[in-house]
């Protein structure tokens, strides 16, 4: 970071670093615009008008905080702890304060987006006797698979694409499963275009295929399994010409990429959120861990390896989870249906919006929430409106920007950035590493970093003895068990906890049998499926005739754009150039057979409404597949949070039920829809229509 006279001119790539390699993205290049925006929340803000009517005062933040705390505690009084729902968006490094805010605070609910993004994973992998287990790229995997994860675009959680290209032009042959022909799916040696939501299947039928080969690691089936007949007898009820037709994916094709991945050694695989976003969520990521399993590539240099966590205090104690009372804890919503993601306190959106609704099954007040454009990321967008606007008592978003959501707000808390506080990055990755990030500048107005929020919003509500008089002191504390103070850690390039492999030689799992459980008895005790298996989706081609004939084409969303990072982004005219507006991407007969051309205005439709993007013809998706990016909203346009729904493709998703069964994880790809020219009509939401103005 270059900074001159107190402002960050120049964002300069770390070379030295080991995870970004000195890769910078786009997003970096675009942040200087948007770090010293106009449009940036400066101040508290008090609701002044109706709600959403974007009516404010600006208010101290002694007064901010002193309105909150004396609502919650009001909350708590009079209809407990559990009434008041904290909440964040996807993953930074702040979260370890809400927890700790919530945990003290005595409710056990927090919405967040981990029910669909990232923690199935988690969760399968603990119930299991394991964290998570990462592409160890470092060390040369001879083959990747990319599984519905674009990671050359989305560089996501502990690993950056730079370590896949890197892998890559060392010459490891590479497998994409993907039912987008994406950039990285044209480098591969076997490209697999398969049906949205079909991945459990899939992975099922390359297990078929390489425990029918003779193509396993019998040295680590005999000595770390069980369950092993139990698969068998699961596997053999997914033979690749029947996954042909669920799949849409060729046998031949099915049966090479079982043979290339299980005969390359080592093997890594890497997987994205593409598998996660639906009903089969967790039947999904089960399947692919035991395909790293079978194959013998688990925890081995160069395969998939459980990396320690990071030096330094463990998450879990920071966030005092102790000090929630065992009868709150039970309180959790939706723990009694999704049981697995009760297993590490995760709640999917439905529950919390049925609580606000019906008092079902007890009533919740107050929503607070940091980081999350929760109008335009959750599921449901129309629905998430309703309840955000009419039903809840009391709603307060942190943010650094205005957004459709702190419109509906009661009290907006303005957030500092990234560049604006000192903090240990990557604290809550499990790739072994934690980096020191130095504060660049100062915070804009008087925003505060949602750690100085927090570390002061749990005073104000009588926790002060867990508190810091300054929040760089919890820095210290985090630290301490790794032996070093924040004065010491931020001129260090970073800490690491080596890794090791094959600990389950030594260490076995740490599940009831001391080994991989092919067959989960506690899923089975939970009425769950305890093998991986394969359901259809809720809307699916399956459906009745009539419903196909209103709803034909399967829908995907959210797949990532280069330019933007879910919803946020839309300020910057830099990156607003060379992508404007949203897009969906249709198989260009499919779109001649609606009239559709490319560049052009189009509604789609789904069961739960109709929203507006601009047709981008693509011969890399099916013809019965359509792909809607996700996080869109106009910040150049003075509209109300209503109006920015006219292009959230959350309009059109589910928030259930049916979802996965065990981790409510949303079906956010692989519903069905259908698309006609926007000149045929113009969307519904568009009643009260503003004149499209676009930027450019
Ligand atoms: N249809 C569909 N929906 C999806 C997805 C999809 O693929 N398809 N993906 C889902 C996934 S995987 C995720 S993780 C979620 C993301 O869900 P969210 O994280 O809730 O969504 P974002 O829209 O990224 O909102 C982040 C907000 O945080 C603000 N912000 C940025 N930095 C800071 C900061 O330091 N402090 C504070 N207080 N605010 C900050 C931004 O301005 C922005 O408004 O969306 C989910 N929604
Ligand atoms: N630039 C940028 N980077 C980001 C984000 C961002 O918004 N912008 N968001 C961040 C967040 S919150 C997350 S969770 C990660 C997500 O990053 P990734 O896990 O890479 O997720 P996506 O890009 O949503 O989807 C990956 C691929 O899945 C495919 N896909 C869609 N449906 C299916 C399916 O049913 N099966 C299979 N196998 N594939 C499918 C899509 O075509 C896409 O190419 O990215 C993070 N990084
Ligand atoms: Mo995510």
């Amino acid at each position: 970071m270059a900074v001159e006279n107190g402002k960050a001119v120049k964002i300069l790539p770390d070379h030295e670093h080991p995870v970004s390699k000195g890769y910078t993205c786009k997003k970096a290049h675009g942040f200087l615009e948007l770090q010293y925006h106009p449009d940036r929340l400066l101040y508290p803000l008090k609701r002044a008008g109706a709600r959403g009517e974007g009516k404010w005062d600006r208010i101290t933040w002694d007064e901010a905080l002193t309105t909150i705390a004396g609502k919650l505690n009001q909350f708590k009084a009079q209809s407990g702890a559990e009434s008041v729902v904290f909440g964040h968006g996807t993953g930074r490094d702040f979260h370890r304060f809400v927890y700790r805010v919530a945990n003290l605070f005595g409710t056990p609910n927090v919405l967040t987006p981990g029910h669909m993004c990232y923690l199935p994973r988690i969760a399968i992998s603990k119930l299991m006797g394991m964290e998570i287990s990462l592409c160890d790229y470092d060390n040369k995997p001879g083959c990747v698979i990319s599984w519905g994860s674009n990671h050359l675009i989305s560089n996501p959680d502990e690993n950056k694409g730079i370590n896949l290209a890197k892998t890559l032009s060392n010459g490891a042959k590479l497998i994409v499963i993907d039912p987008r022909r994406t950039r990285l799916a044209e480098k591969a040696d076997l490209w697999l275009q398969l049906r949205p939501a079909t991945d459990s299947a899939l992975a099922l039928a390359m297990m078929h295929v390489i425990v029918k080969e003779d193509l396993y690691d019998h040295d680590f089936v005999e000595k770390y399994t069980t369950g092993f007949d139990e698969l068998v007898e699961r596997l053999a009820a997914f033979p690749p010409e029947k996954v042909e037709k669920i799949s849409w994916v060729p046998a031949e094709k099915i049966v090479a990429a079982a043979r290339l991945y299980a005969r390359t050694k080592p093997a890594a695989l890497q997987w994205g959120v593409g598998i996660e976003q639906n009903v089969n969520c967790v039947d999904a990521d089960r399947a692919l861990i035991y395909l790293v399993a079978l194959t013998g590539n688990l925890d081995v240099p160069g395969g998939n390896v459980i990396f320690g966590l990071p030096p330094g205090m463990p998450r879990a104690r920071f966030s005092l989870f102790e000090k929630l009372p065992p009868e709150q804890r039970e309180k959790l919503l939706g723990a009694d249906t999704y049981k697995l993601g009760a297993t590490i306190n995760r709640i999917t959106p439905h529950v919390v919006w049925d609580a606000i609704e019906n008092g079902d099954p007890y009533p919740v007040r107050a929503l607070v929430v940091f980081a999350s454009n929760t109008l335009t990321a959750r599921e449901n967008a129309k629905r998430v409106y309703d309840v955000l606007k009419n039903r809840l008592e009391f709603f307060v978003a942190t943010d650094v920007f205005p957004t459709p959501t702190t419109e509906l707000a009661d009290i907006v808390l303005p957030a500092a950035t990234w560049l604006e506080n000192d903090n240990i990055a990557d604290y809550w990755k499990v790739h072994g590493y934690v980096f020191p990030r130095n504060k660049a500048v100062e915070p804009a107005g008087e925003a505060w970093s949602d750690h100085v929020i927090l570390n002061e919003l749990g005073k104000k509500l009588g926790f002060g003895e867990y508190f810091w008089d300054s929040y760089e002191e919890s820095l210290d504390y985090i630290l301490e068990p790794a032996g070093v103070t924040w004065e010491q850690f931020r001129s260090t390039p970073y800490l690491r906890t080596e890794p090791r492999y094959r600990k389950y030689e030594t260490e076995g799992f740490a599940s009831e049998s001391g080994k991989l459980d092919f067959f989960l008895k506690q899923y089975e005790q939970w009425g769950y499926d305890p093998l991986p298996g394969f359901v259809e989706p809720p809307e699916s081609p399956a459906r009745e005739p009539e419903f196909l004939a209103r709803y034909p084409l399967i829908l995907i969303t959210g797949t990532r754009i280069f330019n933007f990072f879910g919803s946020e982004h839309r300020q910057s005219d830099y990156l607003r150039r060379t992508h404007p507006d949203p897009l969906v991407e249709i198989h260009p007969d499919t779109a001649a057979e609606r009239g559709i051309a490319d560049g052009s205005w189009v509604v789609i439709e789904s069961p739960r409404g109709e929203v507006r993007f601009r047709a981008k013809l693509f011969d890399g998706v099916d013809r019965r597949v359509v792909s809607a990016e996700f996080g869109w909203w106009f910040p150049e346009r003075d509209r109300t949070a209503y109006e920015q729904l006219e292009s959230n493709i959350n309009v059109l998703t589910m928030d259930g039920p049916p979802l996965d069964p065990g981790m409510g994880a949303t079906n956010l790809k692989g519903l069905m829809c259908d698309v006609r020219a926007a000149g045929q009509g113009t969307p519904r939401i568009e009643s009260a229509h503003a004149p499209d103005r676009q930027r450019r």
